[in-house]
């Protein structure tokens, strides 16, 4: 992997846009990244002082949308059609594509507060943001060029990738990223898991790697939230996230374009795998806007050793 880090130079007077261009990044792509962190700073304010009531509104999955959630998606899509290079944009707080511009060179999907009810208990929260080229927001997660998440908990921090490694950047006082991990990289195998999903509606395959893992001593980690619970597995290099496929839901619940796919993006530049149990994630051929699907994502041989366990046992 290229590191931009080098001897002599301190990782935190390199910023994103400086990490961007030493990598010789796209300058369209990095005008992207870059509008995206400008935003989160505004995002990172109403998450402090914002206001916690409901909006009145109500998001594509019938789900009641929180004042932030609105705002957040306000401020994210303001900055993307700002930028100049977006074709399309989805958020996973509207019900349909937004046509920016057909010359943009990207379609984004991003969730502007992934586990926005998470806020009024004081729990961290997160921005998850995928890019493609063109216009076409369904394609596969594989065609992506870009993956990025903010995560706001006590810390605020960046994890992006534009398929040439996982790079962690933190928010100082003055509000500038600052690079403080290049190259993350994740183990073959871990010690934690996050079992998301009702454990007595798993099925017997998921409920045998469960209760294997627990054997071997894995300890339970599990906050409620998509972001969080990724970035402890990308940044400790260890464990395994699962949102499997229920009894009565044989989707899951987490969302394909929006939640699924970047960070699957980002899980395998990392040198980890994501899969729905029976297949890659960055390998499915989106329906539709709103497609879920069981994940597996973290550490490969834990996620290997669950394909098995589905495989046998369904
Ligand atoms: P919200 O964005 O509706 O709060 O949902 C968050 C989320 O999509 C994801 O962030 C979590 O991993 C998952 O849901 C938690 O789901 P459970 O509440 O069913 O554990």
């Amino acid at each position: 992997m290229t590191a931009v880090s080098e001897p002599g130079t301190t990782k935190l007077q390199i910023d994103l846009r400086r990490h961007l261009r030493e990598l010789d990044e796209d300058r369209d792509l990095t005008r992207l990244i870059c509008e995206v962190a400008d935003a989160s700073k505004y995002i990172v304010n109403s998450i402090r002082t914002g206001d916690l009531g409901v909006a009145g509104t109500s998001n594509l999955y019938g789900e009641d949308q929180l004042a932030l959630d609105v705002l957040s998606d306000r401020i994210l899509r303001k900055r993307l059609i700002h930028s100049g290079v977006v074709a399309t944009i989805l958020s996973e707080e509207t019900n349909e594509v937004i046509e920016v511009d057909p010359n943009g060179k990207f379609s984004v999907a991003f969730d502007p507060l992934d586990g926005s009810s998470l806020v009024d208990v004081n729990l961290a929260v997160g921005t998850i943001v995928s890019i493609c080229r063109g216009g076409n927001l369904l394609q596969p997660g594989r065609e992506q060029v870009a993956a990025m998440y903010i995560l706001y908990g006590p810390r605020t921090t960046l994890v992006y990738s534009t398929g040439r490694g996982v790079h962690e950047f933190q928010m100082n006082h003055l509000m500038e990223y600052t690079l403080t991990t290049e190259n993350v990289r994740i183990k073959p195998s871990g010690r934690i898991y996050s079992p998301g999903g009702q454990r007595n509606l798993y099925t017997e395959g998921t409920e045998k790697y469960v209760s294997s893992l627990e054997e071997k001593g894995y300890k339970l980690r599990y906050s409620g939230g998509f972001v969080p619970d990724i970035n402890q597995v990308m940044m400790k290099g260890t464990g395994i996230f699962l949102y499997p496929h229920l009894r009565d839901n044989p989707h899951g619940k987490l969302r394909l374009l929006f939640e699924l796919n970047p960070m699957a993006f980002l899980i395998e530049q990392a040198g980890g795998k994501a899969s729905t149990g029976k297949q890659r994630i960055l390998d499915i051929e989106p329906q539709g806007i709103d497609d879920r699907a069981p994940v597996f994502i973290g550490c490969r041989e834990d996620v290997e050793t669950a394909e098995e366990l589905i495989a046998r046992y369904g």
